[in-house]
Parts: C-alpha cells; sequence; structure tokens
C-alpha cells in the first residue's frame, strides 16, 4: 500500500515532469533552429542518418534538397537495378541517388537547373569519394536530353513540395517542371530503360500508361519503397531494368 502511493505521482510532481518535458522540447527545438534548420525541414532532418548514413561527415543541403532527396536506402536498390553502365541521373539535386549510382556503376552524368543544388551535390559526392565517376551539369534536362546517352536515365522530378500528399489520387499531371507524360518522353529519347521515382499515393493507372508510349509498350514493374516499415514512394521499371538488374 505504501510503496503504491509512493509510486503515484502527486499533482505537483506531474506538473513539474510536464514542466521538464516541455523544457526538453524547447530545448530540442533550438538546437535545430541554431543549425539552421527550418520547421519545415525539421522532420527531415530527423531522419537524416536514413537520408545519408554519412550525414555527420559535412553533407550539405538546402530546403528543397531535404524533402526531395531519395533515403539512401531506396537509393542503392535503384542503383542495384541500374545495371552498371552509364546511367543518366536528369534531376540529380542534392546527390541522393547520383553518389549510388556512383558507387556501383560506370559512370554517372548528373543534371540540376539550380547551380546551388549541383555545388552541394559535388560536396555530398566527394563525402563518398565518388566525384570522380560523376560529370556534374547545370542546366535543364529538357533542352540537354536530345543530346544525351547513357544506359538508364533516371527521373526523380520535383513532386511540388511536402504537400503532395494530401492530394488523394496523385496526377503525373502535377509533376513539375512538366507533366510526367512529358518528362518521360523526353527520358525516351536517351534510353528505354528508365528508372522513375513517384510520390506513394501516385496514379497508378497512368504510370502504365507511361508504358503504352513505345510500340511495341516497354516492360514495367512498381515497387513500393519502405524505410523502417514507412512507404517513402513508389519506383517504377520500364524497359531493360524492369524485372531484375538491367543486363548489359
Ligand atoms: P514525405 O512524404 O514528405 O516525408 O517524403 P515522410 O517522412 O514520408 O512524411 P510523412 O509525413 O508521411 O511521415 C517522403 C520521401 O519522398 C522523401 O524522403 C523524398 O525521398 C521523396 N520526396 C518528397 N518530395 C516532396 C519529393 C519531391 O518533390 N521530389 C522528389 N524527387 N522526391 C520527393
Ligand atoms: N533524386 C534527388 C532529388 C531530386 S529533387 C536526390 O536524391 O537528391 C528534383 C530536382 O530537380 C531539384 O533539385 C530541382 O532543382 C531539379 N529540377 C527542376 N527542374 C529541372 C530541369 N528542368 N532540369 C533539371 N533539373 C531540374
Amino acid at each position: 500500500m505504501e510503496s503504491e502511493l509512493s509510486n503515484k505521482p502527486t499533482r505537483r510532481r506531474s506538473k513539474k515532469r510536464k514542466l521538464s518535458k516541455r523544457r526538453l522540447k524547447i530545448k530540442g527545438r533550438k538546437r535545430t533552429t541554431e543549425k539552421g534548420i527550418s520547421p519545415l525541414v525539421e522532420k527531415y532532418w530527423r531522419q537524416r542518418y536514413n537520408l545519408f548514413s554519412s550525414y555527420d561527415d559535412g553533407i550539405k543541403m538546402d530546403e528543397e534538397g531535404w524533402f526531395s532527396v531519395t533515403p539512401e536506402e531506396i537509393a542503392i536498390r535503384h542503383a542495384e537495378r541500374s545495371g552498371g553502365g552509364c546511367v543518366i541521373d536528369c534531376f540529380s539535386g542534392v546527390g541522393g541517388n547520383t553518389i549510388q549510382f556512383a558507387k556501383m556503376c560506370h559512370h554517372v552524368v548528373a543534371i540540376d537547373l539550380d547551380p546551388h543544388k549541383v555545388e552541394l551535390a559535388f560536396n555530398n559526392a566527394k563525402i563518398y569519394g565518388v566525384e570522380d565517376y560523376i560529370d556534374f551539369i547545370i542546366g535543364d534536362f529538357f533542352q540537354l536530353a536530345s543530346s544525351l546517352k547513357g544506359d538508364v536515365a533516371f527521373l526523380a522530378p520535383p513532386w511540388g513540395g511536402p504537400s503532395y500528399k494530401t492530394i488523394p489520387n496523385f496526377s503525373l499531371d502535377l509533376l513539375k517542371p512538366k507533366d510526367g507524360y512529358s518528362i518521360f518522353q523526353a527520358a525516351q529519347a536517351i534510353t528505354p530503360n528508365i528508372i522513375m521515382f513517384l510520390p506513394r499515393n501516385v496514379d497508378l493507372r497512368q504510370v502504365e500508361e507511361l508504358s503504352w508510349l513505345s510500340s511495341p509498350p516497354l516492360n514495367i514493374e512498381i515497387e513500393e519503397n519502405y524505410v523502417q516499415n514507412h512507404l517513402k514512394g513508389i519506383t517504377a521499371y520500364f524497359g531493360g531494368t524492369a524485372f531484375g538488374k538491367l543486363n548489359l
């Protein structure tokens, strides 16, 4: 009876506990603002080691990079499926995918419209010691596509920001900077071996329709990508990348 009583928090004690919990929360928030982490980014910063296992070695990000980078485990999966040849990373961002392709493939061409992203990707590739396997290009994928050669084209375009998930059935028309059909068609100028990383709420019927843009239709395989049991995105593998590793 005595011990039961002593384990029971008195009103005063539980108030104290609540206060110290709140203090801890504020402390955590202070730490993230001190690091220049905006409230939008905080959630992704907490997942930083899932995004880059070598985060502490000097990885650099910007806001769009934080919410767009492909988690490392998924980027490894994409690289394993790419067959080891030359990969064109058409929207390379801060380099999450580019780095893993460079670790496993002969060569990578990494394209981004934003010069700052290319700087960040170069820094991040150096952290992983793979910068020599990558050609970094500041440019518009749509202008460059017809002059590019590669075994695989990798597409992880902007999804319109973190609010993408509020849409019940995400249409390919919502991809940026052009709709999914235009992005896919531009990639087909390079190769039919296309890997596309898409929102988990994407309209899968539309994704299948992309394979019909070719005659005969391309093989297609759709994969769900989880990190720690949390569905992060969908990958569509087309052409030779469907159903296993690409044979070169
Ligand atoms: P999320 O859904 O914003 O995060 O992004 P999370 O932690 O799953 O959110 P929760 O609220 O559901 O718990 C999940 C993953 O999608 C990110 O880690 C990125 O890899 C990818 N992603 C998100 N956005 C907004 C983009 C984007 O615009 N472009 C690309 N290429 N990938 C994105
Ligand atoms: N897979 C990347 C994230 C890509 S986010 C990673 O893991 O880090 C999408 C990127 O597309 C953004 O960095 C954005 O700057 C870039 N982008 C937008 N329009 C583009 C265009 N027309 N050509 C090339 N890159 C573009």
